[in-house]
């Protein structure tokens, strides 16, 4: 590579964009939005006058690969020059799963980076791009951050920025502009080396070379394959081909990377067919999310986190016990019961990872997880899709049975936690938010009230403190405790790009071992009646049914 002259850094005027706020994470807008003048600049800018000085500082930049990914990568290095960045590193092809973006941070000592990415969103040219910073603990950036970042977007009046020829991305190496050394470094080696250090790599190979124990693993076209094929193809001996759609794609080969039952259909084809595989799995867009399948099985992501905190000390890198455990409010308290059990704390937080980093700083908890498909451990400070990938195959080259097994032994053990998300996608907002006002105002009398024929007996709208610095976040879901042991929770989406997402979370505890192996939905029926009676749903939506059920 040769070394390219700066010439002198500039001040660009933009304007004030008043819609930049950052959502649960980051901020996430259609791609032609970003493509305006200025927009993507007044963002990063916004970014650097938070943290700034930046002069002498490493950072970290990649993204999930998806369309405007490339274009970004070049205009935000030749800002952080500008800015008086010293170090820059990038992963090759502008390439980093955001949880290997929250190891390469860490490894480093970064300062912190910008993953480009707008997860399970489609991309594409009219699809969705989207942008956060993550500090140097490796973790998206808490509240008070954020706030600071979009308090800058309303009042910046320019930006600055150099004018250098674009970046060579694809081959690794150093260039070196200005004060500022640029590395083009390999986006999977430390991620992969620090999953080898965590797991018993070879009782997986075993697993995966000497039986008859098959596995697939869709990347969905999107930032993980790459990390599959080195971790789960090269290192523990998988097939060639056991990662299907392994090449990350700017529009995700026209799919939508979100691994759910509905969006992985190829995968699903593969575990529910004739002649079923015995294990497979997928990631999101930027690879923190993850679903688990085993034959004909599927595992709801709330029942994972559980079972992986009660099984972590057969795990190397938890062998010596965990501290703590936390998930986000909607979701199920499969894993409060295996804490009790357990005698360790478990936390209650508002959706979003960054309410985790705090707990995971302070040595309060070891993991963490969400309903929503995401997963993770104190080794980073995202949840990590593949991490809970190989947490489960570990598991099973241990214990040596089948992922069904597993999971029903759980549920004989504590009990089974029904859980389900109906989401209803891309309604009016102002309805949406119409019917949350209205629900609120009639919490307080709800208590006692009969819908469905099941009695509520509390109601509130969920705030936090956070343990560690106290913190308060309000207004983060409405929920309702029913009678029957059963819950309800009402919240909008903060990562939508499109109209308002309204998401109902409905779960019930199930001890009877006799009614363990019911169908969720129908498991759930009473609630979902109930859910529709209070809120009216259907009236302020104009939906019939959600348009996704997880
Ligand atoms: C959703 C999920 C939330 C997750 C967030 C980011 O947020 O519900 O649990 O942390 O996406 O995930 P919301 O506000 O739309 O419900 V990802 O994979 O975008 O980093
Ligand atoms: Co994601």
């Amino acid at each position: 590579m040769t070394t390219e002259q700066v010439k002198q850094s500039k001040q660009i005027k933009t304007q004030a964009f008043t819609d930049q706020k950052p959502g649960t994470s980051g901020l996430r807008k259609k791609v032609t939005q970003f493509q305006q003048t200025g927009y993507l600049e007044n963002f990063v800018q916004a970014v650097f006058n938070t943290i700034a000085p930046c002069t002498g500082k490493k950072l970290v930049l990649g993204g999930d690969g998806r369309f405007y990914n490339r274009e970004a990568i070049q205009v935000i290095i030749c800002m952080a020059v500008a800015n008086g960045f010293t170090h820059i590193l990038v992963g090759q092809g502008g390439i980093l799963s955001t949880p290997a973006a929250s190891c390469v941070i860490r490894k480093n000592q970064a300062c912190g980076g910008i993953i480009l990415s707008a997860s399970h969103n489609p991309g594409g040219p009219d699809e969705d791009f989207g942008i956060k910073f993550n500090g140097e603990n490796g973790g998206p950036a808490p509240e008070k951050l954020t706030e600071a970042i979009f308090q800058q977007t309303l009042s910046m009046e320019q930006y600055l920025s150099i004018d250098a020829t674009d970046i060579e991305l694809d081959q690794l190496g150093t260039v070196q502009i200005a004060q500022c050394k640029i590395d083009i470094i390999d986006p999977v080696n430390d991620y992969a080396d620090l999953m080898e250090s965590m797991f018993d790599f070879t009782a997986m190979k075993r697993l995966l070379t000497q039986g008859d124990f098959r596995l697939c693993f869709d990347a969905m076209h999107a930032v993980n394959g790459p990390y599959a094929k080195e971790i789960l193809e090269k290192r523990l001996g998988a097939p060639a081909g056991s990662v299907i759609n392994g090449v990350p794609l700017t529009d995700f080969g026209g799919g939508h990377p979100d691994p759910n039952l509905v969006h992985a259909h190829e995968l699903v084809a593969l575990l529910y067919g004739d002649d079923p595989f015995d294990f497979g799995a997928a990631s999101d867009g930027d690879g923190d999310r993850n679903m688990v399948l085993g034959k004909q099985f599927y595992i709801n992501p709330c029942d994972s986190l559980a079972i992986l905190t009660a099984n972590a000390n057969l795990i190397p890198a938890y062998a010596e016990g965990i501290a703590g455990v936390a998930r986000s409010m909607p979701t199920s308290r499969a894993v409060d019961r295996v804490a009790k059990a357990m005698n360790i704390p478990c936390y209650e937080t508002p959706t979003g990872w960054k309410f985790f980093g705090n707990l995971l700083d302070a040595g309060k908890i070891t993991l963490c997880g969400e309903e929503s498909f995401g997963t993770g451990s104190d080794h980073i400070r995202e949840k990590d899709g593949l991490w809970a990938v190989l947490f489960w195959l570990n598991l099973i080259a241990v214990k040596k049975q089948p992922v069904s097994e597993i999971v029903k032994n759980h549920w004989l053990q504590y009990g089974r936690d029904y859980f389900t998300r109906h989401d209803y996608e891309a309604v009016d907002s102002d309805n949406a938010h119409e019917m949350i006002r209205q629900f609120k105002a009639k919490i307080a009398d709800l208590p006692s009230q009969v819908f469905a024929g099941v009695k509520i007996t509390s109601a509130d709208d969920f705030q936090y403190i956070d343990p560690v610095d106290k913190s308060k976040t309000t207004e983060q879901g409405v929920r309702l405790y029913l009678e029957n042991g059963g819950r309800i929770v009402f919240r909008l989406s903060g990562t939508g790009t499109q109209g308002a997402t309204l998401r109902v979370y409905l779960d019930c505890y199930q001890q009877d071992p006799a009614l363990l192996a019911q169908e969720t939905q129908q498991a759930l029926s009473k609630l979902i009646q109930v859910a529709e009676t209070v809120a009216g749903i259907k009236q302020f939506t104009g939906r019939e049914k959600p348009d996704v059920i997880t």
